[in-house]
Parts: structure tokens; sequence; C-alpha cells
């Protein structure tokens, strides 16, 4: 059982709530109740947010790509160093770095995680063993953290638009559509032996990696569940699209897919006003990665003109260069700011950007992620996090003024406690597997950094 001193409900904020978990679901909130011995004591209790986007192995080349070389940098050779790096991991590193990234993650306020899995092979492109050997690994890294995992196994098929063949660097990702079938099913026998909030989806990796016929089978076989794609985040591949397929991405998926509230569209980055408005039409979600955004120079959201239309989002880490919850939000923010020269953006009419922000991405990454979470509410998911209201950055304000604190002046040190599906993983500021997960990986960079 858990007793806040205040917290932040779907109608606002109570004191001295009272809840009561089952099966990983809040069973009962009760307000103004007093706590009882025994219960699991906090300051101020909120949702946790999803992380709708990772690709987790990126969390250990973080600050490798960030050294200016003749000529100009761009997202590409990002990419080809990325990929380079993909290269040599081996499936106990996989692990290792995913079941870090889960911890810090958790620790910065996430409970769950939406893994965009494409490395499937070994090096040179052949399928280990058990041709979802690596997505094991992804699972084995949540049940080791306790964090609540949709899986998403991508389907990677061509090195470009108008199915360009996968280039040498990509051999790691490649499935046809059988193989694509199989490895899905083989997930989501693996993910049997993870808690039941955990599951399996889909991900075409993006337009440019698949065909129009492909995505259409895929979409057939499993159309059931979270779908994700990479669908528009730097012009090359707006320009690329629009030439192949003579629409721009997100207008060419409204038009010919069955978009829908199941959907989550990553990097809607390039859109026109008309595809802004149909995407927010559509109900699917709005996977804005923030910091990645930023450091890949993707480009700024079309932000208010989505909110205006109703259009929902959620928060993802993507390539992982950074693990921060409030670093996230104030980023997408800021973003909007610096682009139109003006303060406090992210809102429709009046009011306050941190809980337009907070709550929105709670919403919307619990939707994303298949989890019914995303709120305090009787029912659902028992994503949960505990911030302590007695930390510099937020001991003025007053409660209503909590999560713009959280959002714009806290650092994710202010997150005391976390549950994912009412696994209480983090407690008292820390992972309870810190150190082990911690050895884990330092052992696995020092063979990765040996083979580099
Ligand atoms: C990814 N990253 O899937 O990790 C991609 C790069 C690709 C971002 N789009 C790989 N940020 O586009 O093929
Ligand atoms: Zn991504």
């Amino acid at each position: 059982m858990i007793f806040a001193n205040r917290a932040l409900l779907p109608t606002g904020w109570v004191e001295n709530l009272r809840l009561t978990l089952s099966e990983g679901r809040i069973e009962t909130i009760g307000v103004s109740q007093t706590a009882r011995d025994g219960d699991t004591r906090v300051d101020v209790l909120l949702p946790a947010l999803a992380n709708l986007h990772s690709h987790s192995f990126q969390r250990a080349m973080a600050g490798m790509t960030e050294y200016r070389k003749a000529g100009k940098d761009s997202f590409w050779t990002w990419r080809d160093l990325m990929y380079r790096f993909t290269k040599e991991l081996s499936p106990d590193q996989i692990e290792a770095i995913a079941a870090l990234v889960f911890m810090e993650m958790q620790e910065a306020g996430f409970a769950s995680v939406g893994e965009f899995h494409y490395v499937h092979h070994q090096s040179d492109g052949t399928p280990y063993d058990d041709l979802a050997e690596l997505s094991g690994r992804i699972a084995a890294a949540a049940a080791e953290t306790g964090i609540g995992l949709t899986h998403l196994p991508v389907l990677y098929t061509y090195g470009g638009a108008g199915q360009v063949p996968l280039q040498a660097g990509q051999a790691r990702f490649g499935n046809t559509i059988d193989g694509y079938n199989d490895l899905v099913d083989r997930a989501r026998y693996l993910l049997r032996s993870l808690p039941a909030d955990c599951q399996v989806g889909i991900a075409p990796h993006s337009l440019r990696a698949t065909c129009p016929e492909e995505l259409g089978a895929v979409l057939h076989d499993h159309g059931n569940g979270p779908v994700h794609i990479h669908i528009a985040e730097q012009p090359k591949e707006v320009a690329d699209i629009l030439q192949w397929l003579g629409a721009r991405p997100v207008e060419w998926l409204l038009k010919n897919v069955d978009v829908s509230d199941q959907w989550c569209l990553i990097h809607a980055t390039h859109m026109t006003d008309a595809e802004t408005r149909d995407m927010a039409g559509s109900g699917a979600v709005a996977g804005l990665c923030p910091i990645t955004e930023a450091n890949l120079g993707d480009g700024p959201f079309n932000g208010p003109s989505y909110l205006a239309q109703g259009g929902r989002f959620g928060i993802g880490s993507d390539s992982n260069v950074l693990i921060s919850l409030t670093e996230e939000i104030r980023t997408l923010e800021y973003s909007q700011r610096l682009r139109d020269v003006a303060r406090n953006v992210m809102v429709v009419g009046e009011g306050s950007i941190g809980e337009t922000l907070f709550r929105g991405a709670a919403r919307g990454g619990a939707q994303a992620l298949g989890r019914g979470a995303g709120e305090i509410a009787v029912g659902e998911l028992a994503d949960l996090m505990a911030i302590d209201s007695t930390d510099i950055a937020l001991c003025a304000l007053q409660t209503d003024q909590l999560i713009d604190g959280l959002c714009f002046a806290g650092r994710d040190r202010v997150v005391t406690d976390v549950w994912s599906a009412g696994r209480h993983s983090v407690r008292g500021g820390q992972h309870i597997g810190r150190e082990r997960i911690v050895a884990n990986y330092r052992t696995a960079m020092k063979s990765l950094m040996s083979a580099l």
C-alpha cells in the first residue's frame, strides 16, 4: 500500500492519499486518509511516464559522436558511426547495456519502455540459432530491472527509399517477411516469461526501410497491438519518399494505411499544416524524442498547431545519449520557444506548461505502449513515481506549481520511487539492482572497447 502526502489525480491535486494495489493495478484510492503501519510512504505521487521510443544499445556510444570532422556533420554521418559501433556488439553486451539504460530510465521516472529493436542477427547477417536471441536479451534486461517492456521487433528490409538493397552496415537488421513473422512469434513466446503487462508490438522501421506491399502484409498479420514507425525525421527522408511514392511520408501513411490509436509515429518532425491536422485527427501518438532530435539536428516539432487540434503525444529517449525525464520535457518546450521567439508555447489557451506536457506525455506514452496507464485511477496499471518536494528545486513552490518546477527547474534526482505495474524498483532514489547492473555494464564495456 502506498501513502502520499500529495498526489496528482485526473481531477487535480489531493492530499493524504492512500492507494491499494492488486496484481499490478490500482485497486482503491482514498483521499484524506491516515497512513497505516506497513504503508510505503512518499511525498508527492504522480503517474510515471512511458518512455515510448528507445534503441537501448545506442546508450553505450553516448559521447562518441560529438567530434566535428572536416565537412558537414549530419544525421547521416552520425548514422554511419552508429552502424560501425553496432557491428561489434555481442549478445551479452546488448543485454548488459539494455539493463543499464532501463535502470537509468526507471531512476528518472519512466515506468515502461518501448524498445524499438532492430539488431537481430550476427555481424555478417547470419541469424542466431535462436532467431530471436537478441529479443530474448532485451526481455532478460526487462526482467532484471522490472521495467514494463513493450518490445517492438523491427522490420528493416531496405537500405533506402525505393527498395534499395541493405548496405553492409545494415546486415544485422534485415529479414524477409516470413523471417520477420517467425521472429515476432518467437519474441511473443519469449516474453511469456515476463509479467503480464509486458507485450510485443510491431515496428516497420520507416517507409524508406520497407515498401507498401510488405508494410501491408505485416499490418495484416499483426495489426492488433502497438504499431510504431519512424516517419519524417530528416528533410532528405521527406524528399526521398516524395520522389518515390509521390507524397510526403506522413501524408502517404495517412492516405494509404488505416492509422488508428494503436499507432505511434516517431519523429513526426517535418509536417505541413495539413499533415499536422490529419495526424492529430487520426488518434495516433506523436512519438517525440526531444533530446535526440536536438542532438541529431532533426528540427523542431510543429507543436502549437498539433496541440490545438487535439493531437496526442508522448516522450521517448531514442538514441539514449542522455536519460532524463525532466530534460526531455523542457527540451521539447524550449525547442518551440527558440523557434517562435516566444514563451510558454505548448499549451492551448492558458495554463501550466509543465502540467500540459507531463500529463499529456503520461497519457499518450501509455497509449503508444498499449499499457492502460498514464493516470492515477482505479483499474489502471500502477505505473507510478514519487518526487521529493523538499528538494531545493521545489521547496518554495505551491502545489499547483510543482510540475512546472519538476519540468523546468528540477533534475531527475527529485525522483524517489518508481513502480512499474506495481513492481517497486526504485526506492530512495536508487534502483534496487543498481550495483549488479552497473558492474555488468562496466564488464561489458571493457570487452566492447577492446574489440572496437
Ligand atoms: C535508428 N535513428 O533506427 O536508430 C535510427 C537510425 C536508420 C534515428 N532515426 C537508423 N534517430 O535510420 O536507419
Ligand atoms: Zn529511433
